[in-house]
């Protein structure tokens, strides 16, 4: 099985890092095929990122059905073009933040998300609205750094998400915790540890989904919404796009 990692941004150490998480939960016969978009913002922090990341995003979605790749990870915490994505493509596309919150509604009744910036947070807030999570989920918590603080993520950075984890633990009752961002790939084990509780990061959540939906032989649905993009003209720089 080949599935396509895509980190939305350009950050090519955060793409490094996401594939090797990838990997290292995958089957021994999955291959993980990590990517990131030429063009772009180095890391997504607000709407306006989202939307630039999301058309580099697709291009490496083209790219990936182009390969015949069984399936495609979204691998940022916004789940930037997952829709597009899978008008897109025939294997399933999955993204990390719905892929998080579904497994952590399978180990807590409640959970809490810890992420980057305050600002994003009403990006978090609308994905658990969008998948019907909301009440599962005590609160979205926000570090205050900037995504590509992750990149070289020292101890004293550990330490900081594992209080925050504890925190909504022992304070609002969370039963487990979604790590919300694809910077914190690498961090799954050793604050499980800290933290206690279950600790569902959205990267090896995807792959695993992914696979499971390749083994069911179950791809994106082409009938609906979902169905390929109606055929059009394309002008300028998307001309390529016409069919
Ligand atoms: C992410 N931004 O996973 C998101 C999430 C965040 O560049 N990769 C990014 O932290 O806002």
């Amino acid at each position: 099985m080949r599935i396509q990692v895509i980190n939305p941004n350009t950050s090519q150490a955060m793409t490094h890092k996401i594939g090797v998480a990838a990997q290292a939960v995958a089957r021994a016969g999955t291959e993980i095929f990590p990517c990131c978009p030429q063009d772009g913002p180095e890391s997504i922090e607000g709407h306006f990122d989202e939307a630039i990341a999301a058309v580099g995003l697709l291009e490496e979605i083209r790219k990936g059905v182009a390969h015949g790749y069984d399936a495609h990870v979204i691998a940022c915490f916004g789940d930037p073009g997952l829709l597009a994505a899978r008008e897109l493509a025939i294997g399933p596309v999955i993204g990390i933040a719905e892929a998080a919150f579904h497994l952590a509604s399978l180990v807590s009744t409640r959970f809490a998300v810890i992420t980057t910036l305050g600002r994003t947070r009403i990006i978090a807030e609308h994905l658990l609205q969008r998948y019907g999570m909301q009440g599962l989920c005590t609160s979205v918590s926000c570090l205050e750094i900037p995504v590509l603080a992750l990149e070289a993520c020292d101890d004293a950075l550990i330490e900081r998400i594992a209080v925050e984890g504890r925190r909504l633990r022992d304070e609002e009752g969370a039963g487990a915790i979604v790590l919300g961002c694809g910077g914190m790939a690498d961090l799954r084990q050793v604050l499980s540890e800290a933290i206690g509780i279950p600790v569902v990061e959205g990267v090896s959540a995807a792959v695993k989904l992914a696979e499971s939906l390749v083994e069911l032989g179950l791809g994106t649905s082409k009938h609906g919404d979902l169905a390929f993009p109606l055929g059009k003209g394309f002008t300028g720089r998307y001309a390529h796009l016409s069919r």
